[in-house]
Parts: structure tokens; C-alpha cells; sequence
């Protein structure tokens, strides 16, 4: 674990100009590092941005912040499951039944997958009322950019040893995503599919049944996608996003 000269790297990339000019997302990645990993890790996050599926970048903003090391936690990843059904129907029912049982309301369901099956263009998370459906955040297509959070790469390398089954830089994005946000205090699921036309596996997230991969949420060549986090009704929504944000997470 790096405790001195940490840095957050943030990149998000777009094609057609700018995001706040109305260029469409194409990706967007975040990472932690000491200052001699630097050059790699923006090595990756370029890579990402320039070989991606939804299309070619002509906009990458990578900003790069030194951060206080001195203040972080460190989060045991989630239990990973995997449900293999045989196509998207099945998926999201299968994703339906999961937030029901973690009482997210039918509401706030519906509203969850009109948003996801219909966003094609949405760079952060939205926040969803998990009893009332309201969306919470007043982001627009911004959303809620959960950062500041990376493996521990020894962690990681033994994590992998354990579950070989789950080897990709994406499976390793996503679960760091969604165990940062799963400890959220308010925060009582993340359910999640691709933006990526050629990726249609998703999950739900929660802390009682960990991360829960479904293989389909979308049909292929689909570009909807995105994540939309159940808050609990009261949550003080700045607290929430500035630790979603700004809090310094170990996954390991
Ligand atoms: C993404 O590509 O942005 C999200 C991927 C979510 C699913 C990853 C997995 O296969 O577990
Ligand atoms: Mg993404
Ligand atoms: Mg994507």
C-alpha cells in the first residue's frame, strides 16, 4: 500500500469535442499511484481512451493531483458471483428480483432501468431515491464520478491468484468502483451494465449479497449503459458525493 507522494488520475475521453461541448463519452478511468507509476498509469489510461469500442477519441482531459495519503481506508473487495442466463430479458429480471429483496422499491426500479436503457451518454452515476425513484443528484449528464480508489497491486495479485476466473483490467475497475461505493454510508445498492457496445455483462452491487455479475443486461451493439446507485431516503446527499469523490479508498 502507498502511503507517500500519492497521486489520483482521472481521465475521461470523448469524440465529437468536449463532453461540456456535447461530444459523445467514450470512456473514462480512474486510478492511484506513486509518482514513479505515473507515466505507466497514464500509459493505460490513454490506451483506454484511444482503443475503445464506443469509437475513437478526439477529446482526452487527464488530470493528475497529488493526494494526502495519510488519510485513506482500506476495503476488502466484494464477494463476486456470477449468474449466467441466457439472454438480456432474463438478466434484468434477474437484476429486478435482487433489488426487490434488498428493498429497493418497484418505483425506483423502473426509474432505474428506463434511465440505464436509455442513457447513451452519461459519464458518472446517477443517485436514485431508493423508496421514491427521484434522482437525487443534479449532475445531468455528468453524474456522480466516483474516484480517489485502486487495488493494492500485491492485493490485486493475489486476489487474481484466488479467483482466475475474473482476470480483466474491467472485472478489477468495476469491483473497486462498486466496493467503494457499497461502503457509502446511504448507499444501499449499485446496479450497473456497460456503456460499451461489445460488453453486455452488469451487476448489482450491495453489501449484504456483494457484487452479483449477471452475464446479460443489454442486447449487443447496445451503446446504453451507466450506473445508477439506490441512495436510503434522508441521506445527505453532499456528504455521500464528496465521499464518493474525494475519500481515499485501498481496495485489498
Ligand atoms: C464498464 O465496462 O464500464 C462496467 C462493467 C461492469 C461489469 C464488469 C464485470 O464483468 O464484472
Ligand atoms: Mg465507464
Ligand atoms: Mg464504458
Amino acid at each position: 500500500m502507498s502511503t507517500e507522494r500519492l497521486y489520483s488520475l482521472r481521465m475521461r475521453a470523448a469524440q465529437g469535442g468536449a463532453h461540456e461541448e456535447g461530444g459523445l463519452h467514450i470512456s473514462g478511468g480512474e486510478k492511484l499511484g506513486v509518482e514513479e507509476e505515473i507515466e505507466t498509469l497514464v500509459g493505460r489510461l490513454l490506451d483506454k481512451a484511444l482503443h475503445h469500442s464506443r469509437g475513437t477519441a478526439d477529446f482526452i482531459n487527464l488530470v493528475i493531483e497529488r493526494v494526502d495519503a495519510s488519510n485513506c481506508s482500506v476495503l476488502s473487495p466484494l464477494t463476486v458471483s456470477t449468474y449466467k442466463v441466457s439472454d438480456y430479458r432474463a438478466g434484468r429480471q434477474k437484476a429486478v428480483t435482487q433489488l426487490r429483496e434488498l428493498s429497493v422499491s418497484e418505483t425506483a426500479i423502473m426509474n432505474a432501468f428506463n434511465i440505464l436503457s436509455s442513457a447513451q451518454n452519461i459519464r458518472g452515476a446517477i443517485l436514485l431515491d431508493s423508496q421514491s425513484g427521484e434522482r437525487l443528484d443534479t449532475r445531468g449528464d455528468r453524474g456522480v464520478r466516483v474516484s480517489r480508489m485502486d487495488w493494492d497491486q500485491e492485493q490485486y495479485a493475489s486476489w487474481i491468484r484466488r479467483h482466475p476466473q475474473f482476470d480483466s483490467p474491467r472485472i478489477a475497475e468495476a469491483l473497486a468502483l462498486a466496493t467503494k461505493v457499497v461502503h457509502a454510508q446511504g448507499t444501499v445498492a449499485e446496479l450497473c451494465w456497460s456503456d460499451d457496445p461489445d460488453y453486455v455483462t452488469g451487476y448489482v452491487a450491495s453489501m449484504t449479497k456483494g457484487y452479483c455479475r449477471i452475464t446479460h443486461l443489454k442486447e449487443e451493439g447496445d451503446l446504453s449503459g451507466g450506473r445508477v446507485f439506490f441512495v436510503s431516503p434522508g441521506t445527505s446527499i453532499s456528504g455521500y458525493v464528496e465521499y464518493l469523490e474525494r475519500s481515499l479508498v485501498w481496495i485489498g
